[in-house]
């Protein structure tokens, strides 16, 4: 175990199943378990937990030999792991979806709010010093409004999504409460501007428009339209460097792009040239590419309506112990070998 999981999960590891004699090794500091430590202590193991900082590879693999028949991470992301490869050996790998779902849409949410509403400006001003002295004004600090209700009813706002699975569904029922009941989508799996660098028109919405009724539309429409951007999609070949120069380009000044998923499906440097040139109107970012290595000088920092968070996601007391509680469950039934909770489905990944 990579990491202090917290009692509930070790007390599933030690007392639950008591035909299961487990002998455990954890590496409780809260920081990556030291590679060194892992390939030693992995070697002859039947089961491994750990997080996204622990890289799962073919030396990993081969350090463990033969005895290994779980991995079960705790996160929903498993780009940490070679999966073909533990597919190869008959290794499952265990996951932690859903229980994560409703705590990354709550921070998508705070994240869209905080980058609509300028927060970054604003806690910059009050933790300088220099909000008694700011030259206010009744447009000062001010930014596009999110909701639609009333009393002031502006025309409603469009929240786009790239990648439109679970949290983005949950993102979206969040915003209904917020009269922005136009979803617009792009599948992560198949969008790309170079298919289709042109923006459409939007096609109507219908009189009601729910989470349910999101329309499905080309990158480069869905750039085009979005006054909320959110990224929500998996790391993969496909989704690199998805918001780059070419889709920010496309976008409209007043909107804001979110990052609740993982860094690398923004280009850094081309967020931060955005926001500078004023092709965008702000951002708000749970993840940046390169993280948790960000320097006191990373382009994004220097710009004024960029608010970043390290990564906190998931990281509710109630989320956090379901995730950890979780990823127990799913080691101990590999080590069992018993069909996991959440197992990763390895049957793709077999020919
Ligand atoms: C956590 C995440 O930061 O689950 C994921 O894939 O990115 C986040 O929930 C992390 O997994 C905690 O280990």
């Amino acid at each position: 175990i990579t990491r202090d999981i917290g009692e509930k999960a070790l007390k599933i590891l030690e007392q639950e199943r008591s035909d299961l004699n487990v002998y455990l090794q954890i590496w409780s500091e809260p920081r990556p378990a030291d590679r060194d430590w892992l390939l030693r202590h992995i070697e002859g193991a039947s089961g491994v937990l750990i997080m996204l900082s622990e890289k799962v590879d073919e030396e990993f693999l081969e350090a463990a030999g033969p005895s290994l028949k779980v991995v079960s991470t705790m996160s929903v992301g498993c780009e940490h792991v070679n999966v073909p490869a533990l597919a190869k050996r008959g290794i499952k790998l265990g996951y932690t979806p859903d229980v994560l779902t409703e705590a990354v849409a709550d921070i998508s949410v705070m994240l869209a709010l905080m980058a609509t509403r300028n927060a970054a400006v604003g806690m910059k001003v009050v933790a300088s010093g220099e909000w008694p002295t700011y030259p206010w004004s009744p447009f000062s600090f001010c930014g596009p409004q999110l909701s639609t209700l009333s009393p002031s009813k502006p025309s409603p706002k469009i929240a786009g999504f790239i990648g439109y699975g679970r949290i983005g569904r949950a993102t979206a029922r969040r915003l209904a409460a917020f009269g922005l009941a136009h979803v617009i989508y792009a599948s992560s799996t198949s969008a790309s501007l170079a298919s289709s660098p042109t923006p459409d028109s939007l096609p109507p919405f219908p009189p009601n428009p729910t989470p349910d009724t999101a329309i499905e539309v080309s990158l480069a429409t869905l750039a085009a339209h979005s006054d909320v951007l959110f990224v929500l999609a998996p790391h993969t070949p496909q989704t690199h460097h998805i918001v780059n120069n070419e889709l920010l380009d496309l976008m409209k000044p007043t909107a804001v792009v979110v990052n609740a998923a993982r860094g690398s499906l923004v280009d850094s440097d081309a967020l931060a040239a955005a926001l500078r040139e004023g092709k965008i109107f702000g951002a708000g970012l749970d993840v940046v590419e390169g993280e948790p290595f960000i320097e006191k000088d990373h382009p994004l920092l220097k710009e004024s309506n960029c608010v970043i968070l390290p990564h906190v996601g998931s990281a509710t007391f109630e989320t956090r112990e379901a995730m950890a509680t979780l990823a127990a469950r799913n080691l101990l039934s590999g080590l069992l070998d018993e069909p996991l909770e959440a197992g990763v489905d390895m049957s793709q990944y077999l020919n």
